[in-house]
């Protein structure tokens, strides 16, 4: 193989790839796709969910830069629902209504867009058990949890001592953790150094965060590394099960042009942790109280309003302080993804510059470690012997490896970024058993459960990079493709394109039927605790203390009540709490007042939302519902009248007349679902 056209091939195109200028040149022309598989009407009916009908999986698409996630059922590809974590979304008001703002604090103050990478959901016996799916922000390292009875974030932790997230928020298989570990290798605690002092100053940090009490997600403890980039993460599971898994790249070092200074090792590393003799050392007082200021942010699940604390100081665990917590293992070239087949005894890297697609052996592992198989030690870390770790390579299996999943058959299937394909290959053997093109530049794939320890081997998706021709044209930018693959059989079956919002780095999918029935309907006026909650037509309000005015109403079809507000004056600031008093599922309204800074409030069933108003100027603004909630949607408004400051008009909010009746429908209105 060494003299090959097909290793010097590979030479070659490794070589265009440091240079960065071609990211799709091995693409196969689009016109094969079809042939690639099924007839198209084949396909077609493969994928066709009638209307009214439901999809067989839902599917978590991370938004990559977008900071958001969405769900798409799964094999229709249609979007259900997008779901904002890390950046404010004009959909529902995330991040602008009073009740949801602090969830976007951090130490450095309220960050309103970010980027997420990693969707991940929770686990019990290494099998997603449905209660919530975590997501990561890359930027400022944070960890989120969404709820899946609400589709909703509800907590988000900031990552303290480590700049840039992204090996993160993978999970124990009894999501007792999650872990996130520094991309960046930054001065810990920060400092003002040289940057070219790289070497002797940067350190990596990976971070066990507790995840399984809602409301209480904490850093149980970091390991100061070595200063490389840590790329990606994964638990082992089965045998392997107390150990976790992270690749670094940069591992050189350097500190400047690193497409080309941090390729020049044949290898770098992937550090497998044994978390449960780092809990060992911590409780044994091994570790040093270390700084670090980091906001902990979550919904209250009574009265729904999020609550942000900053909190101080973690444990930090030395590698030095604590004998056998971490090795390394030599792992050809730049590795970015580490996955762990089911059996949990295989640790497959993609080494994006590698020429084969290694295999660790776990077992191999504990006894290289055993029998002290070690090459050296850098900072208290053994480097173990590749040779003595390394189960099997996958030979020639394309270009650029990034990522793996499995069937659960005793198939791994990885995606090559350069090549642009999906490789599918047998454990144990190594030997590709097929190929399948995808449109361009494939990312991160995903097959559901591919990660854990049962996947449902039916479809994976490919997350592609770069959309070109696959779309009608929409200008320079275009979104996103993935594509659906059947993976039943033995050769994989394109079925499906479709559009995705932002950059879907991973994603997750579980069968619907684990979801479908817990999904929360609406909230129940009666157990609203909002301390500013109206629950019926006639409790809204208007007070003054001071200089602030707080209105509360409620919005029903199709009005609020009360509806007319005077005595507001220039200078006030207004807090408008809006309930729906709906208890019925799907029955929104919304409210925007004319003169704010930000559209308004979307408000589900049964919620209380605030808007902060702050009056431009004299006059009379009015406000209405912008959820088209019945057919008199358009008579749901009002009027607020600012008056000059110190003026003598009384502070009155009225009730509506035609809003007496309660329901608040007037006669001959539709009595609901018409929206
Ligand atoms: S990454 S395309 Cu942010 Cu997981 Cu590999
Ligand atoms: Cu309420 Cu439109």
């Amino acid at each position: 193989m060494q003299s090959s056209p097909f290793a010097r091939f590979l030479r070659g195109a490794a070589a265009v790839f440091l240079l960065g200028v071609v990211t799709f040149a091995c693409a196969p022309s689009p016109k094969s796709s079809l042939s690639q598989g099924l007839l198209a009407g084949d396909a077609a009916s493969r994928v066709y969910v009638a209307p009214g009908s439901y999809d067989e999986f839902y599917s978590f698409l991370s938004g990559g830069f977008s900071g958001q996630l969405s769900v798409y059922g799964l094999p229709s590809g249609r979007l259900l629902k997008m779901i904002p974590v890390f950046s404010q979304f004009p959909e529902n008001g995330y991040g602008y209504s009073e009740e949801t703002k602090a969830l976007l604090s951090t130490s450095f103050g309220s960050v309103p867009w970010d980027d997420t990478h990693h969707t991940e959901l929770s686990q019990t016996d290494g099998v997603p058990d449905g209660r919530w799916l975590f997501i990561n922000a890359n930027n400022t390292p944070r960890v989120a949890r969404i709820d899946l009875k609400r589709f909703e974030t509800t907590e988000i932790i900031q990552v303290p001592n480590a700049a840039g997230g992204h090996a993160s928020p993978f999970v124990t298989p009894d999501s007792k953790y999650l872990v996130s570990a520094t991309r960046f290798s930054v001065p810990i605690p920060q400092a003002d150094v040289p940057i070219d002092s790289y070497r002797k100053n940067f350190k990596g940090t990976l971070t066990f965060i507790t995840a399984n009490d809602p409301g209480r997600m904490d850093i149980a403890f970091q390991i100061m590394m070595p200063g490389y980039d840590y790329d990606l993460g994964h638990a082992g599971k089965g045998p392997s099960d107390g150990w976790f898994f992270f690749t670094t790249y940069n591992s050189e070092q350097a500190n400047t042009k690193l497409e080309v200074n941090a390729s020049q090792a044949d290898k770098d590393y992937i550090a497998a942790v044994d978390y449960r003799k780092a809990e060992q050392c911590v409780a044994g007082g091994k570790a040093k109280n270390f700084g670090g200021t980091y906001a902990h942010n979550y919904v209250d699940p009574i009265s729904q309003i999020a609550r942000s604390e900053l909190k101080t100081g973690v444990k930090m665990l030395s590698p030095t302080d604590c004998d056998g917590v971490v090795f390394y293992i030599p792992t050809p070239k730049s590795p970015h993804g580490v996955d762990i087949d089911p059996s949990g005894e295989y640790i497959v890297a993609g080494g994006k510059l590698a020429t084969v697609i290694p295999v660790h052996s776990f077992t191999k592992m504990q006894k290289a470690i055993a029998d002290k198989q070690f090459e050296k030690t850098i900072d208290g870390i053994p480097v173990l012997k590749y040779e003595a770790v390394i189960a099997g390579e996958v030979q020639k299996p394309g270009l650029g490896p990034l990522h793996t999943e499995f069937d659960g058959r005793g198939n791994a299937y990885t995606s090559m970024f350069i090549s642009s394909e999906v490789v599918k290959w047998k454990l144990g053997t190594w030997e590709v058993l097929d190929r399948m093109p995808v449109y361009y530049s494939v990312g991160h794939l995903m097959i559901p459960g591919g990660d854990t320890r049962k996947p449902w081997g039916k479809y994976l998706v490919a997350l592609n990079k770069i959309t070109k021709d696959r779309y009608l044209p929409t200008g320079p930018e275009m979104a996103r493709s993935a594509q659906l693959i059947d993976i039943s059989g033995d050769k994989m079956k394109m079925l499906l394109d479709f559009p995705t919002t932002g950059e879907p780095h991973y994603a997750q999918a579980v069968p619907a039927v684990l979801l479908k029935s817990a999904s929360l309907k609406f909230d129940k006026l009666s157990e609203n605790t909002n301390p500013n909650v109206t629950t019926s037509e006639s409790g809204g309000s208007i007070t003054r203390t001071g200089k602030r005015v707080d209105v509360k109403m409620i919005a029903i079809r199709s009005h609020f009540a009360p509806d007319n507000l005077e005595g507001i004056q220039l200078g006030d600031t207004v807090y408008f709490h809006v309930t729906n008093i709906e208890q019925d599922w799907n029955i929104g309204h919304g409210f925007a007042v004319f003169g704010a800074t930000t559209a308004g409030l979307i408000l589900p069933p049964g919620s209380t939302r605030t808007l902060k108003w702050v009056p431009p100027g004299v006059g009379v603004y009015p406000f209405y519902c912008t959820d088209f909630c019945s057919a008199l949607h358009q008579e749901m408004q009002g009027y607020a009248r600012v008056s000059a400051a110190g003026s003598a008009v009384p502070l009155t909010a009225n009730i509506s007349k035609a809003a007496t009746s309660q329901g608040g429908r007037l006669p001959g209105a539709p009595a609901g679902g018409s929206r």
